[in-house]
């Protein structure tokens, strides 16, 4: 295959955002500055000193792992000076980041999860930086307001993840189709590997933590158990797969096929709406998703039509091939 880099594809795809030559480039290739620099540090993870916890917990209460804080850093610091960004959102960081005063600036808004899956790390299982990019609705560039950026889904510039894994891949989407890309150690770019990703209208794969099936309600639990029956009108036995690092796991069912749920549970009252967050997680696979060809829902209704009301919102994800994630939603809509 001709070696395309991400910088050449961009040009040649990005007529959705016309304006955006040079500006959405110079975003991107920061973006991409910043996952090699993770990288580098995810694939020394156990011989530096970034493994291990830092004692601290995040905004969403979890555990920060240094590797964790180190992908925020990075990316922070190199965004930060791209010079097209109005503000940014961190899953690490309870408050919008406003870009500093002497720092360039500009119309778009970043949003990011610097290291999806992190509670993985120290056991070697691939994990992924997500990323979702959004243009300003209004309002003043030197002090960004959350109601000048908060927006639903649908309002997506682009979305994709790095994956670190045996081999360390961006995805991407900036609503023309979904395309992939490998890094080459060898010549340190990303370059073309899957154009044009299609994720199969059913797949043989559904990726649920069944251990909270008693903290589910009954639909839920209806919902899940048609994937393990072999006598569903879905007409074939389904394979149960999870990795429970979320990029992983939809990274697998983009390209095999199948379905990820993370439903709302009772366990947590705090958290009625499930673990994963709207902003940084549900929205930007959810676009990927769709541009793909497949379907994101919190069970009943499209993610990409959700209007965020805060900016680390949670939401239950259902998330995949189409007709699967349309069966959960034939559940979740009977009476
Ligand atoms: P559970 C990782 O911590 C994460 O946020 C996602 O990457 C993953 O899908 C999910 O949590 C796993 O959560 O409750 O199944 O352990």
């Amino acid at each position: 295959m001709r070696q395309i880099s991400v910088t050449e594809h961009l040009q040649l795809h990005q007529k959705n955002i016309p304006e955006a030559t040079g500006r959405f480039t110079s975003l991107f290739n920061e973006l991409i500055l910043s996952a090699k620099i993770i990288n580098r540090a995810v694939n020394k993870a156990g011989l530096v000193d970034v493994l291990g916890d830092t004692g601290e917990t995040n905004i969403q209460g979890e555990h920060v792992q240094k590797l964790d804080e180190y992908a925020n850093k990075i990316l922070i610091h190199r965004l930060q000076r791209c010079g097209v960004l109005c503000a940014m959102s961190s899953e690490e960081q309870a408050d919008l980041i406003q870009i500093p005063r002497n720092f360039p600036k500009g119309d778009y808004f970043l949003v990011f999860d610097p290291l999806d899956g992190s509670s993985n790390i120290e056991a070697n299982v691939s994990i992924g930086t997500i990323f979702s990019i959004y243009r300003r609705k209004h309002g003043n560039l030197e002090s960004v307001e959350l109601h000048d950026v908060l927006q639903k889904g649908s309002e997506q510039v682009a979305a994709g993840y790095f994956l670190y894994g045996s081999s360390t891949v961006l995805i991407f989407t900036t609503g023309d189709g979904v395309h992939g890309f490998t890094l080459d150690p060898s010549v340190g770019e990303f370059l073309l590997s899957h154009p044009d990703i299609r994720v199969p209208e059913q797949g043989k794969l559904y990726s649920v933590n069944e251990a909270y099936w008693h903290y589910w309600d009954k639909k839920t639990q209806e919902a899940v158990a048609v994937f393990k029956d072999p006598n569903s009108d879905l007409g074939q036995l389904y394979s149960l797969r999870y990795i429970g690092s979320l990029v992983s796991d939809f990274h697998r069912n983009l390209l095999y096929g199948g379905i990820f749920m993370y439903p709302a549970d009772f366990r947590d009252p705090k958290k009625p709406h499930g673990k994963l967050r709207l902003l940084c997680e549900a929205a930007p696979l959810a676009m990927l998703a769709e541009q793909a060809g497949g379907m994101a829902t919190d069970g009943l209704n499209p993610i990409l039509e959700i209007e965020p009301q805060e900016l680390h919102q949670r939401t239950p994800l259902v998330i995949g091939s189409r007709k699967d994630v349309q069966k959960v939603q034939d559940i979740f809509a009977a009476e």
